[in-house]
């Protein structure tokens, strides 16, 4: 498996963010757990392959939200962020080995709305992706259920697959019913940054400071590395958004 990451760039700080602007993002910092990020994905048995920053793009690093990948191959999204729009073309470039499709006007999608588990496709309609969006996975991939959200930026805010059957979901978020013949594992409230994890095989790749979360982990049989990435949630990012596996 590899892992599609790309690097903080210097204008990080200016990146699109919901969180308050009082405690203002330490690039700095943000690069060492974006270090320590890339270093959990190779412990894991990623082979990751790291794209330049580029400063014209803050949010960048982001690169789940980039591109799709599944069965050979990648769908190049078209942002809903207006400023993301052109950060698609380096990522593009290096899925190049893979068959590669592309979102057109007026459909808008965001990676971090798409969820795939095993087969199945599950994809927000959020601010950031639209219904064309979602008929756009649905052309590429095949059957894909759509998921209207609100008060969350993307779909994998609050959920993530873990194994080809079995997804974790914060508790009090989307109700569990919609994930119907899947294993839903509950993310308490108070760990709800646990529900955003990183699969690579049994490895999870999990927000530090959730024991809970992890216990119940590794109970399930996962091996589990906590990663924090507080300065990184500052610009409304986790886990999942900072790599494309494939
Ligand atoms: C944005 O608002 O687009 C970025 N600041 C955060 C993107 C996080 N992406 C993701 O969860 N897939």
């Amino acid at each position: 498996m590899r892992a599609l990451v790309r690097s903080i760039p210097s204008t990080f700080a200016d990146a699109i963010t919901t969180q308050p602007k009082s405690a203002p993002i330490d690039v700095a910092r943000a690069r060492t757990q974006h270090g320590r990020y890339v270093e959990a994905l190779a412990a894991a048995g990623a082979e990751v392959v790291r794209l330049p920053a580029d400063d014209r793009f803050p949010d960048g690093c982001f690169v789940e939200d980039c591109a799709i990948v599944a069965k050979g191959t990648a769908l190049i999204t078209r942002p809903g962020a207006e400023s993301r729009r052109d950060e698609v073309a380096a990522v593009r470039d290096a899925l190049a080995s893979l068959r590669v499709e592309h979102t057109a006007a007026p459909a808008t999608l965001d990676g971090g709305d798409c969820m795939r588990v095993g087969g199945r496709f599950y994809v927000g309609v959020t601010a950031r992706t639209n219904e064309a969006g979602i008929t756009r996975v649905r052309e590429v991939f095949g059957e894909t259920m759509a998921i209207p959200l609100t008060d969350v930026l993307h779909l994998k805010c609050v959920c993530s697959p873990i194994a080809d059957d079995a997804i974790l979901l914060a508790e009090g978020t989307i109700p569990r019913e919609r994930f119907a013949g899947l294993r839903v594992i509950d993310v308490p409230r108070e760990e709800a940054d646990a529900a955003n994890a990183v699969a690579i095989g049994r490895t999870l790749l999990i927000a530090a400071g959730c024991p809970r979360t992890e216990r119940r982990l590794r109970d399930e049989g996962f091996d589990t590395i906590a990663v924090d990435t507080s300065e990184i949630r500052k610009a409304d990012g986790a886990l999942t958004c900072l790599s494309v596996l494939f």
